[in-house]
């Protein structure tokens, strides 16, 4: 079933988007067996979280358009809702929970599931990701999940403060949980 779904994403995806995918594959795996997540959706979520990310942009606009996905102003966002879609109606996947994980593997969102979790935090630490502070939510992601997730929502929120973007409130939402729960975040940085 993985050599199906690579064999397809190879036609849609170009080949640096593909050794991302593959990359955060091996990083979702070791998160899964740490977590006690069932390792074959993790593999399956992994492999089709950026399956919305087509290589062919108006192919891409097409389709957005066709499965009623909202058009923001907001490039980087679409491929997310676009991928649960096609992982649904392309690559054939029933499992909500995985849907779930692609849908929401950019923004996150509060009430997340495990599987959610380790979606999003695998993308954010996977070996060739370069931005400042990546380590240290790396070295958390296995002693603490939710707050590595804080910290990498933090630092996206700082981000995109920074480059003058829309922030979802999905990311609002789901970092306003975590704090309440009593995660640092970004609380930690030198002042
Ligand atoms: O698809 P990837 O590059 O592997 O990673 P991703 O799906 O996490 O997308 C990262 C991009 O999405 C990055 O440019 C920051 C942006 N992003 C993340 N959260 C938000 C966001 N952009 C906006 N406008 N709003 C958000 O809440
Ligand atoms: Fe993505
Ligand atoms: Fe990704």
């Amino acid at each position: 079933m993985d050599k199906k779904i690579i064999d397809m994403l190879m036609e849609d995806l170009d080949q640096s988007r593909l050794e991302h995918t593959l990359r955060v594959v091996e990083e979702a795996k070791r998160l899964a067996r740490r977590y006690d997540v069932d390792i074959q959706k993790a593999t399956t979520a992994a492999l089709l979280h950026d399956c919305g990310k087509l290589k062919d942009n108006n192919n891409l606009l097409k389709l957005a358009d066709d499965f009623d996905i909202m058009m923001t102003d907001n490039k980087d966002l679409i491929h997310a809702p676009l991928g649960a879609a096609l992982a649904q109606h392309k690559y054939k996947i029933e499992d909500e929970d995985i849907l779930n994980a692609i849908k929401y593997h950019t923004t996150g969102r509060k009430d997340m599931s495990h599987l959610e979790k380790i979606i999003y935090i695998a993308d954010y630490i996977e070996p060739n990701r370069k931005f400042i502070g990546v380590e240290r939510v790396r070295r958390l992601a296995f002693e603490d999940l939710d707050e590595s997730i804080c910290l990498a929502m933090d630092q996206t929120i700082v981000f995109l403060v920074k480059s003058n973007r829309i922030i979802s409130l999905d990311t609002i939402e789901a970092r306003n949980q975590l704090v309440s729960k009593g995660n640092k975040g970004g609380s930690q940085w030198a002042k």
